[in-house]
């Protein structure tokens, strides 16, 4: 198999199942060696058992007494489910990445079951939302340090459905490849999520004037457990950190957060990369420069600033971070593959636009020579994605096609091909699927 096939990041990085397949004690170590003076009694104490636990599916009671170099069956017999996910294609094990095949993201607001995972390192352990807290520091008049009760209490507390979508999501399609988590069209979803406005937490701290742009840091470790590496710390303008859609998240769809997309406690900046949404929040810092946390200097989240051709080497300096998203579509149903009697079937999915609206998705069934526009549903508010529905007719059995496109409220469609960029970002190309008709 190639890297290709597997589909991760570097072959270099073992996933779990690897690495205590052909090194069991080296494997331990490497998961439990990495937190300083960790009361490591068994195989599961330390770093590897949330993500052991959300691999077998569940929580394991006598993980003490499990003996080291040890692989629980469940994983020897598959790559494992992930707890509280369903039908999620698992990229990458260490760190965890799950993307989710397009027609089981059908819903207007996607379960939490089917929220894609997307994780730079190691989410922390034992998390206890009673005694977790939110620094605000920086360039700000007070400084602050918020529990989750503080937030609820202190500020109006909001529920919206907003979209986050990974910046690399449509990787894996890049010609010549781009390496990363080969992410196809499943690294994006549009939750309901509870808390409150970020911008009016900044505003009680006292914004100064000198502010451009904020830092984000979340609890989770750095890959090689070193505690004074930061697995992800991003940021973004302060003019894009104070619009009233960005929330500090304490719930996704009315429930506790799961733990792999950032309980207790995320920030939701939707419609730029999901990388400006950090998870497992504990400190927002203002500051009078762009921020230069881990993987946002160099090319991380970063695009050339001008059209380059597939393959071209581009020198560090000409790139530029990433703001808004692009517009695009995710046809839903039917199925990629499936067969069908039907001369006519309904057509269905979601379209979004980082910071504007969709204004129309159109569809096509004979490889874009004519399009038929589909209805649209308004968004439920800023930034969620919107519903399109159309019909396809096929004049006899054979092989077709579906495309869709989304214009956005600014006339800006989704191209054919991919807008190629070295480290596979911002794919936006049309979404094709096939129908088999009989
Ligand atoms: N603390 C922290 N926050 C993080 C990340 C991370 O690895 N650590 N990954 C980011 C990236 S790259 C994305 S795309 C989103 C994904 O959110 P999800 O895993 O809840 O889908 O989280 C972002 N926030
Ligand atoms: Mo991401």
């Amino acid at each position: 198999m190639t890297d290709h096939d597997t589909g991760r990041d570097d072959p270099a990085v073992p996933t779990l199942y690897d690495m205590y397949r052909d090194d069991p004690e080296g494997a331990d170590k490497r998961l439990f060696g990495r937190i300083p003076n960790a009361d490591r009694r068994g195989f599961l104490r330390g770093a590897g058992l949330a993500t052991m636990t959300a691999m077998v599916g569940m929580a394991i009671p006598y993980h003490r007494t499990m003996p080291s170099g040890f692989i629980p069956m469940a994983l020897a017999e598959s790559e494992g489910a992930i707890e509280g996910k369903d039908g999620l294609s698992v990229l990458n094990d260490r760190p965890m990445n799950a993307e989710t095949p397009p027609h089981l993201l059908d819903d207007a607001v996607t379960p939490t079951s089917r929220h894609f995972i997307r994780n730079n390192g190691i989410p922390p352990e034992d998390v206890d939302p009673d005694s977790w807290t939110l620094t605000i520091d920086g360039l700000v008049d007070e400084p602050m340090t918020l529990s989750i009760a503080d937030l609820k209490e202190r500020f109006e507390v909001v529920e919206e459905n907003l979209t986050i979508e990974c910046g690399g999501n449509g990787r894996a399609f890049f010609d010549p490849p781009a390496s990363g988590n080969q992410w196809t069209y499943g690294a994006v979803a549009c939750s309901r999520w509870t808390g409150v406005r970020l911008a009016d937490v900044l505003k009680a701290a006292g914004v100064k004037d000198s502010v451009v742009y904020t830092a984000h840091y979340g609890a989770d470790w750095h890959l090689s457990g070193d505690p004074d590496k930061l697995p992800i710390s991003r940021g973004v303008p302060i003019e894009k950190a104070m619009n009233p859609h960005n929330l500090i998240a304490f719930a996704q769809n009315g429930e506790p957060i799961h733990p792999m997309n950032g309980a207790p406690l995320r920030l939701v900046v939707p419609g730029w990369p999901g990388s400006c949404s950090q998870k497992w929040l504990t400190r927002i810092q203002l500051r009078d420069q762009v921020h230069d946390g881990p993987k946002m200097t160099g090319t991380s989240y970063r695009v050339p600033n001008r059209p380059v051709a597939p393959g071209e080497d581009v020198p560090k300096e000409d790139f530029v971070i990433i703001e808004a998203m692009p517009v695009k579509s995710l046809i839903t149903a039917p199925a990629t593959g499936g067969e069908t009697a039907e001369r006519t079937i309904e057509v269905r999915g979601h379209a979004w636009a980082g910071d504007d609206s969709i204004t129309k998705v159109e569809v096509s069934n004979d490889f874009g020579a004519t399009w038929r526009e589909a209805s649209l549903d308004a968004p439920e508010n800023p930034y969620a994605w919107q519903q399109w529905r159309a019909e396809a007719s096929f004049p006899q059995a054979g092989y077709y096609e579906v495309w869709a496109r989304a214009t956005s409220d600014k006339g800006i469609s989704q191209p054919h091909a991919i807008a190629w960029n070295p480290k596979g970002y911002l794919n936006n190309s049309m979404h094709r699927i096939s129908v088999r008709v009989v």
